[in-house]
């Protein structure tokens, strides 16, 4: 029987938060109408309708250790990908279902090779799994729109048994954490209403996981969703809490504390365009500065940043993605110092960027030139060692009217003009 351990819960995590970075992977049958993962639901598909994505589905061109490698080289340290989404279509081979990967033309156990290709790129494997099921005959079909407790009167809800349902979200997970080898995380998708907790039978659930997987790092969205905190913030852990906080699309103002004003660990969900699955209209991905402004604005709240992509039918990641994480991977490979394993500061937060520590070491992450010098506020001039540019190893030369605590002015270090990617500075 699980029961929580601080300690315990520490150490499980401690790979977690140094890791700070992470890929996120939507992917299944609606990568082919390419209109995003929620469309069945959103276009209110029957059966016999989505089936026909079922019939085509074969990516030929799907090499995860590509994937891995593009993660790996992106700066990124583990990878969750969907083993089932809410359509309830499965890239593993299923027990109990026949909508599983390896019935279509594809006939692949797709989450096998995943595991295996990011294990050997060193990364920790992570699987996403949907609670919710559009394709399950006993959940019922709340298939109208963008809510699920929505009732679509064309489908009634005679003869589905709930209990049913959650025996085989049950037996599903049991095969994800038996047949795989050692999963790292467990990211379930989603709580909601009445449907959350218990009703997924979550205490049974997560002591089964333990068991099973006794590492495993497990999101808290078997309780709640995205914008949720669940009971993780109210200090009163219940057994399914979950490790972390899942922030979906937004960046928390302050951190993410429990009641008692300690940091909780958390990780916010991004994607790169507006869709997590493949999206064909969804054209405007975000620059690579504003993904990197994102994932230090996470780590100097004390958080980590999952960043979507989502694969197209054949197997690829879309060009747009690929562009950014080769972008974001070179500014890693010289700034990763102060990304990996650091967190929220001491100091201030400063108007013109965001500061990430570790230990006595301070990163300034520079987002907006200061007209003229840039202000270090809430340090003593004698307390610092050095300042360096961490890109090129430069000095930083420290400035005679330095800030000191009590007089938060103006001090001069000089970084250059108009910084475009955030620079960061150390000081020691
Ligand atoms: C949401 C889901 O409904 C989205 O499709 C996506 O998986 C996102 C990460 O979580 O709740």
């Amino acid at each position: 029987m699980y029961s929580f351990n601080k300690e315990d819960y520490m150490k499980r995590m401690e790979w977690y938060t140094q890791a700070r970075f992470g890929m996120f992977l939507h992917w299944g049958l609606y990568s082919i109408p390419a209109r995003g993962e929620w469309m069945r639901s959103f276009e209110k598909l029957t059966d016999e309708e989505y089936g026909k994505y079922f019939e085509e589905f074969n990516p030929v061109d799907y090499d995860p250790k590509k994937w891995a490698k593009l993660a790996k080289k992106a700066g990124m340290k583990y990878m969750v990908l969907t083993a089932k989404h809410h359509d309830g279509f499965c890239l593993f081979d299923s027990g109990y279902t026949d909508f599983k990967a390896t019935n279509t033309k594809c006939g692949r156990d797709l989450i096998k090779e995943y595991v295996e290709a990011v294990r050997a790129e060193g990364l920790k494997v992570g699987l996403y799994y949907s609670l919710l099921d559009w394709h399950h005959e006993d959940y019922p079909h709340f298939s109208d729109g963008a809510h699920p407790m929505y009732q679509n009167p064309a489908y009634p809800d005679e003869g589905r048994v709930w209990e049913r349902y959650v025996e085989y979200l049950h037996n599903q997970v049991r095969e994800l954490c038996t047949n795989y080898g050692k999963i790292d995380i467990l990211w379930f998708d989603y709580s909601f209403g009445e449907y959350s907790g218990e009703k997924w039978g979550a205490t049974r659930l997560v002591n089964m996981v333990r068991q099973l997987q006794p590492g495993v790092i497990i999101d808290n969205r078997l309780e709640v969703s995205g914008s949720g905190l669940g009971s993780l913030a109210s200090g009163n852990p219940l057994p399914y809490h979950g490790d972390f906080v899942s922030p979906e699309q937004i960046i928390p103002q302050e951190g993410i504390r429990d009641i008692n004003g300690n940091p909780l660990i958390w990780e916010a969900c991004f994607t790169m365009n507006d869709s997590w699955g493949y999206n064909l209209k969804d054209k405007y991905f975000k620059p690579a500065p504003m993904l990197i402004r994102k994932l230090v604005e996470c780590v100097s709240k004390g958080g980590n940043m999952l960043l979507n992509v989502g694969p197209d039918a054949r197997g690829n990641f879309p060009e747009e993605s690929v562009s950014r994480l080769k972008e974001i991977g070179k500014w890693m490979e010289k700034n990763g110092e102060s990304i990996y394993g650091c967190g929220m500061s001491d100091m201030p937060r400063p108007d013109f960027g965001r500061i990430t520590q570790k230990g006595n070491k301070l990163y300034y992450h520079i987002f907006d030139n200061t007209i003229g010098p840039v202000p270090l506020i809430g340090i003593e001039k004698k307390d610092v060692k050095k300042i360096r540019l961490i890109s090129a190893g430069a000095e930083v030369p420290i400035a005679d009217n330095w800030v000191s605590k009590n007089y938060p002015e103006i001090t001069f270090a000089d970084l250059g003009k108009n910084p475009i990617l955030p620079d960061p500075v150390d000081t020691v």
